[in-house]
């Protein structure tokens, strides 16, 4: 949208997500009022983020600003934010996020049918340099009429209702697949609103960019050393492009957008994988592969994978079609030998 032209039609997430549930009989609009309070706390954390260097926002919970105030760490203040705009949305029956060790219980008076699982601010690390960082979220049902406990939070990817990210990039961009389409809504902070940008969007059923941290090709399994080599070596093919962001949304919405493959492999040092299945992996999963892309744990689709623990990890080859094909074929083929 630019500054001149104000469309008068505009799509705003919220009108997207209004139209999506008046094609689902008898929904009751719970969906739109839950997404409409991520759509909240991520206006907040956008303005944070991008506020944090002038008020010293960045820096560790317990000190306190020029003006005297206690800083609360970005990631401690988007937490809080998806908390309590979710637990004000009456919405929600449980909650998971990447900064609590246990499930946070919605009270009797606010629980609504949804199990939330998110990562608050994925790629934390990355604040201080002004890299991308993005959030993360999977919504699921419960079940059935009990009280919300850890077997609600503990569903395998293929219940999830809805996923999506925020990334907080050069630009504001919310991601958001309601179990069909993957559509991306840009915020435009001149109005406060996320505007339909991306329309449908589609992953290239094959791309020429990977993404991997080469760091740790020293704890490497065969095959993944195998891939990355094929990937570099002229004799295999057209070599591919190497990027690697450090924060998964970054790098996720990249292979969305361009194509490619997106790896976080078992390595000798985190034999599960690094990232976090319920939080990072389901979400993402969900969202490649309604674009038409791939998410693998190495062995099954992770949608498949039944989580046994909140906080577990898992080894995510993600991205496109034939890319993530590639790889599993090199997979296979070590298996059998
Ligand atoms: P490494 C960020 O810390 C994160 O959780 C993801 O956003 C990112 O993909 C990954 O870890 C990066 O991990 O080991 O390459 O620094």
């Amino acid at each position: 949208m630019s500054g001149q032209h104000l469309d008068s039609n505009c799509v705003t997430l919220t009108r997207f997500v209004l139209a999506e549930q008046s094609k689902v009989p008898y929904a009751t609009g719970e969906l739109t009022q839950l997404l409409n309070a991520i759509q909240t706390a991520v206006k907040v954390i956008s303005s944070a983020v991008r506020r944090a260097g002038i008020t010293q926002l960045f820096g560790m919970a317990g000190e306190t600003n020029v003006q005297g105030e206690e800083v609360k760490k970005l990631d401690v203040l988007a937490n809080d934010l998806f908390i309590n705009m979710l637990k004000s949305s009456y919405t929600a029956a449980l909650l998971i996020s990447e900064e609590n060790e246990t499930v946070i219980e919605v009270e009797t008076e606010r629980r609504g049918k949804y199990i939330v699982a998110f990562d608050p601010l994925d790629g934390s690390s990355n604040i201080d340099c002004l890299v991308s960082i993005g959030s993360i979220f999977a919504i699921m049902k419960k079940e059935d009429n009990s009280i919300p406990s850890l077997k609600d939070a503990l569903q395998p990817g293929t219940k999830v209702v809805a996923a999506g990210y925020a990334l907080y990039g050069s630009a504001t961009m919310m991601v958001l697949s309601l179990g069909n389409s993957v559509n991306g809504f840009m915020l435009d902070p001149s109005i406060g609103e996320f505007i339909l940008t991306d329309k449908n969007m589609r992953i290239p059923s094959k791309g020429k960019i990977y993404a991997i941290n080469e760091g740790y090709t020293h704890q490497w399994d065969e095959a993944v050393k195998e891939y990355v080599n094929n990937k570099k070596d002229p004799a295999k093919g057209k070599t591919y492009n190497a990027r690697y962001v450090g924060s998964m949304v970054a790098d996720v919405h990249r292979t969305i957008k361009y194509g490619g493959i997106f790896i976080y492999p078992a390595t000798t040092s985190s034999p599960k994988g690094k990232l976090r299945l319920l939080y990072e992996c389901i979400p993402m999963a969900h969202i490649v592969t309604n674009a038409g892309g791939l998410a693998s744990n190495g062995k099954i689709p992770i949608l498949d994978v039944q989580p046994q623990g909140l906080h577990d990890r898992s080894p995510i080859f993600l991205g496109s079609k034939e890319d993530v094909e590639d790889i599993l074929e090199i997979i296979k083929k070590h298996e059998k030998k």
